[in-house]
């Protein structure tokens, strides 16, 4: 795109558009029109998206549709499909759709069909879960013989959230022998406190990084392996405990882990989009991996529509042509996710990252500084929590705050009563959220209970709610392998449909790289001031700290010297 979206004709016909509907309440629009929800419905793959509680008309939507036509979609996702480099500043293709094509249609980087490589590795891990889970004749044993009884997941970010929010999602499907853990955080807390509960004899570590050089996963993985051989008591337990996935094979090796443990992907799976590659190894031992191919299948699924159905009822097109509405025309800096299906109380900070580092950017693709906002700011719990906390600023606070309602219509359980409270308290929200309550009809309310004329002037201003908070609500039987694969896969979509209408790419992620980089200068000049108080490498050490200080600012190296200090006392 040579120019920036925000100068063309179908941005400045939102514009204008916009501030005619500025003033209309959602509740007009829905008393102007009783089709509304079915002009504002659609279902596919199994997923109901209801987009009729949205500040929108049908002019809005064909306006929105004519942006997705001048930021060329169609020709951008017929791009992402054909393996082609659409994560540009990397010069890497972004094909998680690869790893859940379920067709087996050919799909090339480079000319290379990379469908063989894929079902390789994933016949590989079948044969792997299935040995750990015992329902192959050859089972996975410990170093002392003990079949495994829990798996360790060591990674971060997207080497973490993805699989843990999966695994999490899908424990009614978990192997009952197994049970799970996910350590990401570099504080020993993590690590220390997973490991305590652990029997080193029936623990399998899962090391799982992408470039297998990740500061946190490498000390964790390092502190894991040391705590094992100090329990088993020899060096050779480490092949028995020790597997993991990753890009980088020699780094791998080196680490001491034989590439015969080892399950590969390739650069072209971006971290916070790798789930469904071998970083999906600990969801497939959890749950087995025909529900692992389920997983798979849902995604495919949801891939086909994206593919194929037209814009108006394409679900990933309109949930992102929503998400542009709201964050540039309506100057809605943020978007709340609040599943109503408690198995996915980590969805939102799977979406977080995925939303968050995709759509973080301030230049397009072709580095031009945008003047328009973009990715918005996401967070989210499970309903009904979020209602007795933060739900309050939605009702009554200042912000637009639109928000996806996920509802399940049935729970993992069926315990009498407690379906039909979560499901009236969903639809109760996302009802009042929409039509707030008018003065007058509070007044009406306050009356009702007895009140005097000077009690209702002092309470009226308080007991009025604005409404017009908008939402969508997509609504699904149960949660299962298959729909958690589809409901992931629209959101990977809405994200590259975004993406797209602001001309961003959404697949590169330098601000991680920036953390990255800062804190292995912090760790030298932390790590050179203990070599200096040992004496033998006192002098390096102190010029190493010495430089590290001069890239630093007075602030970070006053925090510096403050924990050097403290660390004397
Ligand atoms: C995800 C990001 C980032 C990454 C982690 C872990 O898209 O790139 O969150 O997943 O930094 O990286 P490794 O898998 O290389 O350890």
């Amino acid at each position: 795109m040579d120019k920036l979206i925000s100068h063309s004709a179908a941005w400045a016909a939102l514009k204008a558009h916009q501030h005619q509907l500025a003033p209309i309440h959602l509740r007009d629009l829905f008393a102007e029109d009783s089709q509304r929800f079915e002009r504002f419905s659609v279902e596919a793959c199994g997923l109901l998206l209801d987009y009729s509680k949205n500040r929108l008309t049908r002019d809005t939507l064909s306006l929105l549709l004519n942006l997705a036509t001048e930021a060329k979609l169609q020709d951008w996702i017929a791009r992402l499909f054909q393996g082609e480099k659409v994560n540009n500043t990397e010069q890497r293709a972004a094909l998680h759709i690869a790893l859940r094509n379920r067709s087996n249609r050919p799909i090339r980087v480079d000319g290379k069909n990379v469908m063989p490589d894929i079902n390789a590795v994933l016949a590989k891990m079948r044969q792997f879960s299935d040995s750990v889970r015992g329902d192959s004749k050859k089972q996975w044993r410990g170093y002392t013989g003990k079949p495994i009884e829990s798996i360790v997941n060591i990674g971060i970010g997207g080497s973490d959230l993805g699989p843990a929010m999966v695994t999490r999602a899908l424990k009614a499907y978990h192997h009952p022998r197994l049970r799970s853990y996910f350590v990401s955080n570099v504080d020993s807390t993590h690590l220390g406190e997973t490991l305590a509960a652990l029997n080193p004899e029936t623990t399998l570590f899962i090391v799982a990084s992408k470039t297998f050089t990740t500061q946190e996963t490498l000390l964790n993985a390092t502190s894991a392996r040391q705590w094992l051989i100090d329990k088993l008591g020899d060096n050779n337990a480490v092949a028995k405990h020790f597997v993991a996935v990753s890009t980088a094979t020699q780094q791998v090796t080196e680490f001491g882990i034989d590439p015969i443990n080892m399950f590969e992907f390739w650069d072209w799976v971006g971290g916070r989009y790798s789930l469904w590659s071998a970083i999906g190894l600990p969801i497939a031992v959890m749950i087995g991996m025909n529900n692992f191919e389920q997983l798979l299948a849902g995604a495919h699924e949801m891939d086909t529509h994206f593919e194929t159905a037209p814009f108006a009822e394409n679900l990933p097109v309109l949930m992102g042509l929503i998400g542009v509405w709201y964050s540039r025309f309506l100057g809605a800096t943020t978007h709340a996710v609040l599943p109503y299906d408690y198995c996915l109380e980590l969805f939102p900070a799977h979406l977080q990252q995925l939303i968050m580092e995709s759509l973080g950017k301030r230049v397009t693709r072709d580095g031009k500084e945008v003047d328009y906002p973009t990715g918005p700011i996401i967070w989210g719990t499970p309903g009904n929590n979020g209602q007795h906390a933060f739900y309050q600023l939605l009702h009554q606070g200042t912000h637009l705050v639109p928000a996806d309602f996920i509802i399940a219509i049935e729970s993992q359980y069926d315990l009498p009563g407690h379906q039909n409270a979560v499901l009236s308290n969903a639809l109760a929200q996302t009802h009042a959220l929409m039509m707030g309550r008018t003065a007058e009809q509070t007044k009406q309310a306050l009356y009702s209970s007895g009140i005097t004329d000077k009690m209702l002037t002092q309470q009226l201003p308080h007991r009025v709610f604005q409404g017009n908070q908008p939402s969508n609500t997509l609504v699904y039987k149960k949660l299962t392998p298959q729909v958690l694969g589809k409901l992931l896969a629209l959101y990977e979509h809405k994200v590259y449909v975004q993406g797209i209408c602001w001309g961003i790419n959404p697949f590169d992620q330098w601000g991680v790289e920036l953390g990255k980089q800062v804190a292995s200068t912090l760790m030298s000049a932390l790590r050179a001031e203990k070599a200096g108080l040992n004496g033998l490498n006192g002098l390096n050490g102190l010029k190493e700290t010495a430089q590290a200080h001069e890239r630093h600012d007075s602030s970070t190296d006053g925090l510096l010297n403050y924990i050097k200090a403290y660390r004397h006392r």
